[in-house]
């Protein structure tokens, strides 16, 4: 018995389920376990309804517990062996105490169910920063779901081997009960345990738990970053395809960034990933990405022809078998899918927990609802996406979303600066996590609900992999959801915001000059192509433009935030706040 198959019995006699089916990732596979969830009854749901097949094709319909949609950051625990270790920025309990807990959930949890074996890849096979992992669930919604995220299958079993070097991640979802409800991370044992919850960002292990938490650890033993980012290839009109990696946080418009349509005649977007991405340094001293995962899990509401045709497509694109949507609403009319945005709400729908839709004052769709597409079928997939080796990156652009203060494009002077930008970076909270909507809260990198060691270490490790890249990429801040006094959105966003790129690409070819401001350095006058928006000049100069008075507030919220890490905050970043401070004040 070789220590994947070890690991099965160990889990089987552990679990004690009725029946083991490992997965083979085959299409056959997949057909038949969908006809099975349209059949199966879990927490009182039916697990998968057929969708209008002619409108979406392959396209499948799950509702969850209303307890159970968003991620729940007040129950997922780092369980490194110190507190420090994990950081303020991560809930801790002792590696021990954590497992005994989760080992009494766990044991005989899945009588009377089905123990799925999911062995999966994170990343081509054939790259050499691929990873090989197994999950383990009671879930037949969380295993075809896997099965879009991740290299599902028999592919899988052959790149583990005989090898004991793979992710254990362990799943139940339990009695969908949150009084227990634990998403527990083991970095040292390269193990998650996660009962509970059947929600994206809580069961399918191969994305936040495994992709970010676990492997930013891993990187930090390692000397690469496991990051919440999107990869693009932006295509100028000469064919030249420039590189970027885009943090923001969850349901700030990622997805939409990741699948662009240019509004510019001769550009075009590469889609390589919408959420995460690897970036290692390669023998040429730059830095390359590849996208571990090989599906979008997005968020609907705001998916719309105007906002992502891209998206739109590749929803309703046949390819990969099956599309799944989550707490959607339904178009009982023509049983598609609905959200908010699409249009017209429709007169005869149903909420997305199942009721008929009556009361206007509420969404129908829940605001986190979501869809589970493989990248495959996405008409802008960028043919660099399977690289081995991944893309070589020249810009780096972190976001927030904030109604002030933050400027709609900033451009860090250097590497360090640009760590600290994106180290001090803040954010309104959204839809994605449970919890308080709109609040602002320090989100470094958009990995605060991710970084799985302490953000003090991760900082420090950001700067030295800066002085490792002999060509570092050009590191850009952005906000796209700037608010004028009554309250309205100033940038349009979306489509609009290939202006930006566009722009970018210009400074990295060194074809345009910067203002230099308190913050870093702005477009000059002109050089932001604004041709046919009709933006007034006092919005404009409120896009690109430092209030002194908003920043003294921020500079206090930074602080306050560096605060938690004491002497884990490199000088580096000190000494630039204080820099930031005297500029500010002077
Ligand atoms: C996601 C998230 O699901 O960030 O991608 O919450
Ligand atoms: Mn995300």
């Amino acid at each position: 018995m070789n220590h994947f198959e070890s690991f099965i019995k160990e889990m089987k006699d552990f679990l004690n389920p009725d029946s083991v089916y490992t997965m083979d990732g085959s299409d056959g596979e997949a057909q038949r376990l969908v006809e099975e969830a349209q059949k199966t009854e879990v927490d009182g749901r039916i697990v998968l309804q057929k969708l209008n097949q002619e409108i979406y094709p392959n396209s499948y319909y799950h509702r969850s517990n209303p307890n159970d949609v968003a991620r729940t950051e007040h129950l997922t625990f780092v369980c490194a062996p110190t507190k420090e270790e994990a950081g303020p920025n991560n809930n801790w309990i002792e590696p021990k105490e954590a497992k005994e807990k989760m080992d009494s959930l766990f044991k005989n949890s899945m009588k009377g169910r089905t123990m799925y074996v999911i062995p999966f890849v994170m990343g081509n096979p054939k790259s050499k920063y691929a990873k090989n992992c197994v999950e383990i669930t009671d879930s037949i919604y969380v295993a075809l779901s896997m099965r879009i995220m991740a290299r599902v299958g028999a592919e899988a079993i052959k790149s583990i081997g005989d090898s004991a070097d793979f992710f254990k991640g362990i799943h139940s979802i339990g009695d969908v009960n949150p009084e227990r409800r634990f998403i527990m991370h083991f970095p040292q044992d390269n193990m998650v345990m996660s009962f509970g919850s059947g929600y994206g960002g809580n069961a399918l292990l191969g994305k936040k738990c495994y992709s970010l938490r676990i492997a930013s650890y891993l990187g930090y033993k390692e000397g690469w970053l496991a990051e919440h980012m999107i990869i693009i290839g932006v295509e100028a009109p000469d064919g030249k395809i420039t590189y970027f990696l885009g943090a923001f946080p969850s349901a700030c418009g990622k997805t939409n960034l990741a699948l662009l349509e240019p509004i510019f005649k001769g550009y075009k977007v590469w889609t390589l990933g919408d959420d995460i991405a690897w970036l290692n340094i390669g023998a040429d001293g730059k830095l390359y990405a590849i996208n571990p995962e090989s599906g979008f899990f997005g968020v609907a509401p705001g998916t719309a022809d105007k906002t992502n045709p891209v998206m739109m497509k590749t929803l309703k694109n046949n390819k990969f078998y099956p599309t799944l949507f989550t707490n959607t609403a339904i178009d009982k009319n023509d049983n598609t899918p609905w959200w908010e945005g699409l249009g017209n709400i429709p007169e005869n729908l149903s909420d997305w927990q199942g009721t008929q839709y009556t009361d206007k004052t509420k969404p129908a769709a829940h605001p986190n609802s979501r869809f589970t597409v493989s990248v495959y079928n996405c008409p802008t997939l960028s043919k660099e996406y399977d690289n081995p080796n991944g893309v070589p990156i020249s810009g780096i652009i972190f976001g927030g979303r904030r109604k002030d203060t933050a400027p709609l494009v900033c451009e860090c002077k250097d590497w360090a600066s640009g760590v600290f930008a994106a180290s001090s970076i803040g954010s309104e909270t959204t839809a994605a996590a449970s919890g308080a909507q709109g609040t602002v809260r320090r989100d470094p990198m958009a990995m605060l609900p991710f970084c799985g060691y302490n953000m003090g270490d991760y900082f420090n490790h950001w700067l030295n992999i800066g002085k490792k890249l002999k060509n570092p990429p050009k590191i850009f801040v952005v906000n796209w959801f700037r608010k004028d006094e009554k309250g309205n959105f100033i940038w349009p966003g979306f489509r609009d915001n290939s202006r930006v790129l566009k722009w970018m690409i210009d400074r990295i070819e060194g074809k345009t000059g910067a203002r230099e401001s308190e913050i870093g350095l702005f477009p000059q006058e002109n050089a932001l192509d604004l041709s046919g928006l009709n933006l007034s000049k006092e919005n404009i100069d409120k896009l690109l433009n430092v209030d002194r008075q908003e920043w003294k507030k921020e500079i206090v919220l930074i602080e306050e935030f560096y605060s938690k890490f004491g002497e884990k905050i490199p000088k580096e970043l000190r000494d630039a706040l204080q820099n930031l401070k005297n500029k500010i004040n002077g």
